[in-house]
């Protein structure tokens, strides 16, 4: 074994005594200059994990939609889904493990998971625009080489494009060419093949404004516009030559806020987009007539994605099974839509994108989307399959063409994780294809007025939750007292969760007005208390 490598490089990425960190919903996230250890650890993990399942391994430096002062990491596993649950917790105990027990904490993992150190193992290792994401990406490439395992830099990606290249890899080339050339060729020829089935060719759609919230997703975006040629008339703002990451703009800010984002001129009625800080959530917007700002979030996307699907799935006549899968957070009225009008099965699950991908592939065609705008659809090898064979043998020309158009969406969807560039150039065939104006998009149904806000506690773990994060079981009495304050409105709803990825508790409210829903959370705040 090579651990005296290990241990020496270590002393270069030296763990500050006492600090303790969590693999949390996305990872390890806090402030930039407490990562360095953490990078060099998690570079020694994916090698491990590599050579375990002797497959590509995927390492992102990012923090997401935090401040640019933040940044964090998560390994990307063979299929380009989610690190499994059980190796969080050795990437916890790793990371979290004094310098003197280092050695002990890795031959435990190397010992539980039989892993035979001569087998071969590759990373891939991708990183944001955050400054602090170059040297800390060198990090995770110390460890990776510490341990005698090859590593491909990919440098600046988005995130979903990093799980794109880790799925690629691992499938000789089924999913795609594993380059960004090869994302943008993709998702460029499966564009413009559904844009050509548009009635007038796309001629008609108006531009679209993108808020790249001074991130990667900006930079990416510009390459992905001269793949698109002039399919699409796109307009880009923050897009980092002026702007901080995240500050005022971007898909959380705007979700969270219920207002567009600074730096982007938004005339009435235009259509607009914001991605967050490493482009895997997207939300659309605009601005009314009157000035009122009307937000197209997670749920409006579901619904538009799951209902094209559906029409298309009639006109091919195939049984196939389709779920809707959301979190706690979606809008009452979106989850009533789906259920009743479209009648399509709706679950929820807990916050985290590995919950919902999780459930999702339960189903032949698996649409998930949290509220604030990460989702995506999962194709199960099955419908794969009964969709591609109608493409030639679909029984009458319209049952051709539907089933084409499927297979072009099965691939301009990224189905390895929620994408902000695939699923925007999804919902803008969709609306091209449908004619429809981002107005009448919104018009489906209403959203429900609600508000969302976060308490610092002292401990946020004092609060237990269960059915998927609806109601707390912990502490005592604090349920009973949130039904009865509930109770004092109408079309309300409200739940209160242990934030994943901060040390405080979010208090989520909706109910028939919006000063009804502030004060429904107000309320339900000080209850948490
Ligand atoms: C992470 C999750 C996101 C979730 C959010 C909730 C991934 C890739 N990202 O950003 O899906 O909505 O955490 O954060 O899973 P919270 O627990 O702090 O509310
Ligand atoms: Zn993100």
């Amino acid at each position: 074994m090579h651990l005296e490598a290990v241990l020496r490089s270590s002393t270069r990425h030296a763990k500050p005594a006492g600090v303790t960190l969590q693999y949390g919903t996305a990872g390890f996230r806090t402030k930039a200059e407490h990562l360095d250890h953490v990078m060099y650890r998690m570079g020694l993990l994916a090698a491990l994990r590599s050579k375990k399942t002797k497959s590509v391994i995927g390492v992102m430096v990012t923090a997401s939609h935090n401040p640019e002062e933040d940044n964090g990491v998560k390994l990307v596993d063979p299929m380009g889904e989610m690190l499994v649950q059980e190796w969080e917790l050795y990437a916890t105990n790793l990371v979290n493990a004094e310098e003197h027990e280092l050695q002990t904490v890795l031959t435990n993992i190397i010992k539980q998971e039989s892993i035979n150190m001569q087998d071969e193992s590759c990373v891939a290792i991708g990183r944001d625009t955050r400054p602090s994401s170059e040297n800390l990406s060198l990090a995770v490439i110390d460890g990776v080489t510490a341990l005698d395992s090859k590593y491909q830099d990919y440098g600046l990606v988005t995130t979903p494009q990093l799980h794109y290249i880790v799925c690629c890899r691992n499938t000789d080339g089924r999913y795609g060419e594993p380059t960004v050339e090869g994302y943008y060729q993709k998702l460029s020829k499966a564009f413009s093949a559904l844009a050509k089935q548009s009635p007038d060719g796309g001629a008609g759609q108006k531009c679209l404004s993108i808020d790249g919230a001074n991130g990667i997703g900006a930079l990416k975006i510009k390459e992905m516009e001269e793949h698109l040629k002039s399919m699409l008339s796109l307009q880009l703002f923050n897009d980092g030559s002026i702007g901080k990451l995240n500050h005022a703009c971007g898909a959380d800010y705007v979700k969270v806020q219920q207002k567009p984002p600074e730096g982007m001129d938004l005339k009435p009625g235009e259509r607009c987009c914001s991605f967050d800080g490493d482009a895997d959530r997207i939300v659309y917007y605009y601005m009314d007539s009157d000035d009122r700002f009307h937000l197209l979030d997670g749920d409006k996307i579901a619904t538009l994605i799951s209902t094209f699907i559906k029409e298309l799935l009639v006109k091919v006549d195939l049984k196939l099974n389709m779920g809707v899968v959301q979190t706690a957070y979606a809008n009452g009225s979106s989850t009533r839509y789906l259920e009743e009008v479209m009648k399509v099965p709706v679950y929820c699950a807990k916050t985290g994108v590995k919950h919902l991908h999780h459930k999702a592939q339960e189903f032949d065609i698996g649409v998930y989307f949290e509220a604030n705008g990460h989702g995506t659809v999962l194709f199960s090898k099955t419908a794969e399959e009964q969709i591609r064979h109608l493409t030639s043998a679909g029984a009458n020309e319209e049952s051709r063409k539907a089933a084409q158009m499927l297979e072009h969406v099965i691939s301009l969807i990224n189905q390895t994780v929620g994408d902000a560039i695939s699923d925007m150039l999804v919902i803008e065939a969709i609306l091209l294809l449908k004619g429809l104006t981002v107005q009448k998009w919104d018009e489906i149904y209403s959203d429900l007025p609600n508000r969302q806000l976060k308490v610092t506690v002292a401990d946020r773990k004092v609060i237990d939750t269960t059915d998927a994060e609806r109601r707390t079981v912990k502490p005592p009495g604090l349920q009973e007292k949130i039904d009865e304050l509930v109770k004092g409105y109408n079309l309300s709803r409200a739940f209160v969760r242990p934030s994943g990825t901060e040390d405080v508790v979010r208090v989520y409210a909706e109910a028939d007005t919006q000063d009804n829903a502030d004060a429904l959370v107000h309320e339900v705040c000080l209850a948490v208390f």
